[in-house]
């Protein structure tokens, strides 16, 4: 193991999930944690969009004021829920410490939600974003991030993505078993892709969500300040006041590429066909056959379909 190895472990298991070790010793607290009615829960699958979410949000909550936004980093502002690393407060603690109407991050599949979001009926933001680019994000954070197991080469961690051994587990399962939730909860399904093509549109399905209100001039401001481009120079914003013995941005930055695509730059020929093999199986595997049709229908579903089959 060389030096900049130093804090990596393999990974623990929660209810079947993998998970880091800390968190699953942390999970009593999680498991306990008591919602309040107005909390607002971003839930993702790792590296889709959370952070760029949790700004967004977070400007709407103050009204566009780039400096109230400046305040803290944001995994202060958006405590995650599960994060326990040593010698830093939990996201337990965070939250507890936090004034209400508190944004709440979460990778949590949905089984393991915490009831209390459930009890306070509390409302759920969740995006999705193309597997194939998430899975390249996820290779350059396992790198960064090291907390993490060495990813080995990228086509290993394919392998290890498609068997659902990924930090939180299949990302088949996290997308659908989220999605299901639409019919019970308040929940707003949201997807990168749409996103990064017409923000404007999804902030405003945002704010509707909502039952917020803003200026033009204030949307302007929340667009332009989280655009990729203004985000990854903001400190507040791109991870950089993390310490280093967590994240490493020499190895790559925490605001990577931000890009719709960036899987072409990276799948070989024959790893693509066997990632598009693998997503065909698992989409029409019996465990998703509770998928309602109108989710495959849904607009965004199909930059899967259409970037899988370019
Ligand atoms: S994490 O660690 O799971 O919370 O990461 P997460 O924030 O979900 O995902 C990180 C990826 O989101 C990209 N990102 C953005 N893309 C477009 N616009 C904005 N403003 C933005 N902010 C973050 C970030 O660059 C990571 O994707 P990649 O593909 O690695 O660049």
């Amino acid at each position: 193991m060389g030096k900049e190895d130093v804090g990596r472990e393999e990974l623990g298991s929660l209810h079947g999930i993998p998970l880091y070790k800390c968190f699953v010793e942390g999970w009593p607290q999680v498991e306990a944690f008591q919602a309040r009615p107005d909390d607002l829960l971003i839930a993702t699958y790792p590296k889709s969009g959370t952070t760029w979410l949790s700004e967004i949000l977070d400007m709407i909550y103050h009204d566009g004021d780039v400096e109230k936004c400046r305040r803290d980093a944001i995994f202060n502002r958006v405590p995650f829920l599960e994060m326990k690393a040593p010698e830093m407060p939990s996201g337990v603690e965070l939250l507890e410490k936090t004034p209400s109407p508190r944004l709440v991050k979460t990778h949590l599949p949905v089984q393991l939600l915490p009831t209390s979001f459930r009890d306070k009926d509390c409302k759920v933001i969740y995006m999705a974003r193309n597997p194939k680019d998430v899975v390249v994000s996820y290779y350059y954070f396992y790198q960064m991030a090291k907390m993490h197991p060495d990813p080995g080469t990228l086509g290993e961690f394919l392998e290890t993505f498609m068997a659902g051994k990924t930090a939180y587990g299949s990302w088949y399962e996290h997308v659908q078993g989220w999605w299901e939730k639409k019919q019970e909860k308040q929940l707003l399904y949201l997807f990168y892709e749409d996103m990064k093509k017409d923000p404007r549109r999804e902030v405003e399905k945002i704010l509707q969500f909502l039952g917020k209100e803003v200026a033009e001039a204030t949307l302007a401001k929340i667009l332009h300040h989280t655009s990729f481009q203004v985000m990854r120079k903001n400190p507040a914003a791109n991870y950089e006041t993390m310490p280093t013995t967590l994240m490493d941005h020499s190895l790559s930055p925490f605001l990577r590429k931000g890009i719709s695509g960036d899987w072409k730059n990276h799948f070989t020929v024959a790893q693509n066909e066997r990632f598009d093999q693998h997503y065909q199986e698992h989409m029409q595997d019996g465990r998703f056959r509770h998928l309602p049709a109108s989710a495959l229908a849904h607009s965004a579903w199909h930059p899967y379909g259409q970037h899988l089959h370019p």
